[in-house]
């Protein structure tokens, strides 16, 4: 069965072509896309689409001015100024492909090939051409693994040990809960199609709670807005375990039934009164009790982790205290209640037909991306050092810490950078040659979503732009000129679909590629949600098969998930732990004010950026501190301030607003750094620590001053 010849429009015809957004975003919208002699003339959501219900958003609502833009890179570049100038000349194909494999050759001649690493993230979430795309290919050179912490890995490492790789709730069952807690998660700006599911409930008299140092668009909307003090979320969750225990509210056939390790755990929070966590959080003790009180009693309640969650020292533990609740108080019982994180779970996905991780050496090392600041400067010690780089799908000089050494490493005249790119980023600039790429519209890709359970598949309704070539097409240009011949790099998009999926699986019956094709998406075989509860009777993928208070896999020792390595499985991150959640409090600083940098508005992540409806929709770069901590510093709303710490600084204008909670500043990431005054953005001054499990960032666990600049 091929795609091809089915009788749907073919690339460029005019009509109404489907696709799926792309981007790194949990609401994984299905578009429509109106195409005209060839060009794509604008997009709008679907309105059958049960989760997209007919909108899209303000990153991507003018997508065709993203496709179309100006700043696009559409043929291939060499450098033709000094690294970082964005001086750049056009070279064809067959050019870049010899100069980068002639380089990586001479590279692993000189250095062995772990001198060789590649960077990449989300750029796109496609199957095929995003996460796991040139892993094939790179672990057959035998580069470096490059590990991809930057999102939910700690928490995913955290839900697995308490519940199992489970999907979890359905979010269409929100509609049903009667508690619902939005913990670290700005929905209206990130999860945006979400909300009407949780408004909805809200009208039928569910209390909506938002636990947040921020006062958001979301926590605006919410019955209840608890602001917390960043990275002290641990504390909370066990005095509301402790309140839940004492107080006898627990739904106690299901604890009994369905869980693993009440006693201990009740032993573990005996001290964690309200009042402990009280002078932890600055929460009060009474908000706190109420809270479990309501919580345990509103059912079925649902607590929602944001990604923020895990973004602290003790960020795993904090997850794996949350997930106690839901068993703890019986939520699990109906469609509505238990926890809702990442329900990529659903999809049958075969990583490891993606990442072909038997190709890799044994033993080839593994760097963190998180450090790529420190491996371009020699910090961590690597030997054989980085020489030479290829990022595609990622922006790391904007979305990585230790931006003043990832600027000194990218500019290192001994390093060869490449970067697959649809613009010149921060990162692009200082690449020896970028290489152009389509957008969506331009690419076939079968879509997950880690925010609903409907599949996708997104055929291209353009030609490329340019020269633009899909991911795959990269590396099955790269894998061709170094000589590559195992079976996977010789596989068209469409191989590459049957292999992507076990079709055969029990949520993928009756759904095919070429289904897919004609109906653009659909549910996966699952119950729906208004009778969706799995976990009512237990079930949970555990080695128990209960939920684990007491996690059998904890005792194992931390791990990170393999899809987010390249499908290794060896050498995982050391340390041991402790099988029962506890709390560890924000790493010490004497920097006086907490800072977290979330998600903007109007950007997906550093994409859109640079683009200038979004711009305007977002605004000045900015940072908001509180109407007390201005005033002690003498700061003015409107002026430009200084944000520093020991590791770097930043400049934006402030906002002065008690949206923060006093102690706390936040500015948002995503800015372009060659946009920003004083070329710098927020992860200068971010630490490159990692949380207890998963090797996630800290971004919440970051300190800083601010002055009048
Ligand atoms: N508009 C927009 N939407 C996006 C994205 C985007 O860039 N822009 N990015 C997408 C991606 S990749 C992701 S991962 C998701 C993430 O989306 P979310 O899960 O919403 O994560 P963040 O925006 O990082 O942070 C959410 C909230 O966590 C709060 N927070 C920070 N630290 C703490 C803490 O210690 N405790 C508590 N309780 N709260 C804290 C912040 O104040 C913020 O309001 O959004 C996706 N959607
Ligand atoms: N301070 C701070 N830092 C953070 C976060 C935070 O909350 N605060 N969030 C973290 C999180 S949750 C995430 S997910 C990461 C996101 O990190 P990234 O995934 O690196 O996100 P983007 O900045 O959007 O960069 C993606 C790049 O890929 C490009 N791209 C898009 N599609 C394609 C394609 O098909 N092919 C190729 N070759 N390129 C393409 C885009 O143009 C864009 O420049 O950032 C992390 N960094
Ligand atoms: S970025 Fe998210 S909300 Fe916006 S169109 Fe894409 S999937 Fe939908
Ligand atoms: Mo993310």
């Amino acid at each position: 069965m091929t795609l091809a010849d089915l009788p749907l429009l073919a690339v460029g015809e005019t009509g109404t072509h489907r696709a799926i957004c792309p981007h790194d975003c949990p609401d994984g919208c299905s578009m429509l896309v109106s195409v005209e002699d060839g060009r794509a003339t604008g997009v709008r959501g679907d309105p059958d689409h049960p989760f997209t219900r007919g909108g899209l958003c303000v990153k991507v609502n003018n997508y065709v001015d993203r496709v179309y833009s100006p700043d696009r890179v559409t043929t291939p570049l060499r450098r033709s100024g000094p690294k970082g100038s964005g001086r750049f000349e056009p070279i064809s194909w067959d050019e870049a492909i010899a100069e980068i494999t002639s380089r990586f050759r001479a590279v692993v001649a000189e250095h062995g090939a772990e001198a060789i690493m590649p960077v990449s993230y989300l750029g796109t979430q496609g199957t095929l051409n995003g996460l796991n795309v040139g892993d094939p290919f790179f672990n057959k050179l035998g580069a470096t693994v490059a590990e991809r912490t930057f999102c939910d890995s700690g928490a995913s490492t955290a839900y697995v040990m308490s519940l199992g790789p489970t999907a979890g709730v359905d979010p269409e069952s929100l509609v049903h809960s009667r508690y619902i807690v939005i913990w670290a998660c700005n929905m209206v700006s990130t999860n945006l199609h979400l909300w009407p599911f949780v408004a909805e409930a809200q009208k039928r008299g569910a209390k909506v709670v938002v636990i947040d140092p921020v006062k958001h668009r979301t926590a605006k909307r919410a019955d209840w807005h608890i602001p917390i003090c960043p990275g002290t979320d641990g504390a909370l969750a066990l005095a509301l375990i402790h309140v839940i225990l004492a107080e006898g509210l627990t739904d106690a056939e299901y604890v009994a039934e369905h869980t693993v390790g009440v006693e201990d755990l009740e032993k573990r929070v005996r001290d964690c009164t309200p009042e402990w966590a009280a002078a932890e959080t600055g929460v009060p003790a009474e908000d706190i009790r109420t809270l479990a009180r309501e919580y345990a009693a509103g059912q079925p309640s649902m607590i929602r982790i944001g990604v923020a969650i895990e973004r602290h020292s003790g960020g795993g533990q904090t997850v794996r205290a949350i997930s106690c609740l839901p068993g703890l108080v019986g939520a699990w019982r109906k469609p509505g209640g238990g926890l809702l994180a990442l329900p990529l779970w659903a999809f049958p996905v075969n990583w490891d037909a993606l990442s072909q991780p038997q190709l890799r050496p044994e033993g080839t090392r593994v760097v963190n991306q998180y450090l790529l600041g420190k491996a371009l400067t020699g910090e961590l010690g690597l030997d054989p050092g980085i020489h030479a780089l290829m990022v595609y799908n990622a922006n790391p000089m904007i979305v990585c810490p230790d931006q003043e050494k990832m600027v000194a490493g990218l500019s290192r005249e001994d390093l060869f950078t490449v970067v697959s790119e649809q613009f010149l980023t921060d990162t692009a600039q200082f690449a020896d040659i970028v290489l152009p790429a389509t957008t969506q519209l331009e690419q076939l890709d079968v879509m997950f979503s880690w925010g609903h359970f409907y599949i996708g598949l997104n055929r291209p309704s353009i030609a490329p732009v340019g020269e633009a070539i899909p991911n795959t097409e990269l590396f099955r240009r790269l894998a061709a000129a170094m000589g590559f011949d195992d079976e996977c790099f010789g596989m068209t998009d469409e191989e590459l679909i049957e292999q992507a999926y076990d079709w055969g699986a029990p949520a993928l019956q009756g759904i095919t590629p070429k289904s897919l094709a004609k109906t653009g998406w659909a549910r996966l075989t699952l119950p729906d949600a208004d009778h969706y509860a799995p976990h009512d009777i237990g079930g949970f993928p555990t080695p128990s098969g209960k939920q684990e208070f007491a996690s059998a896999a904890a005792a194992g020792g931390n791990f990170v998930l393999p899809l987010f390595r390249q499908g290794s499985n060896e050498a995982q991150p050391g340390g041991e732990v402790d099988p029962l959640p506890h709390y560890i409090p924000p790493a010490h600083s004497d920097y006086p004010l907490h800072l977290v940098s979330p998600k903007a508005h109007a950007f997906l992540n550093s994409s859109y950026g640079n683009l200038g409806a979004q711009q305007r929709v977002q605004g000045e770069p900015s940072a908001i501190v509180h109407p007390a901590d201005a005033e002690t510093r003498g700061i003015v709303e409107g002026s430009l301030i200084r944000v520093f710490n020991e590791r770097g600084e930043f400049l934006v204008k402030v906002k002065v607003s008690d949206e923060v909670a006093r102690g706390v500043v936040l500015a948002s990431m995503g800015q372009w750094r060659s946009q920003a005054k004083g070329l710098a953005t927020v992860n200068a001054v971010n630490p490159t620590e990692f949380a207890d499990l998963g090797n996630a960032p800290t971004f919440s666990d970051t300190r800083v001053e601010v002055e009048p600049a």
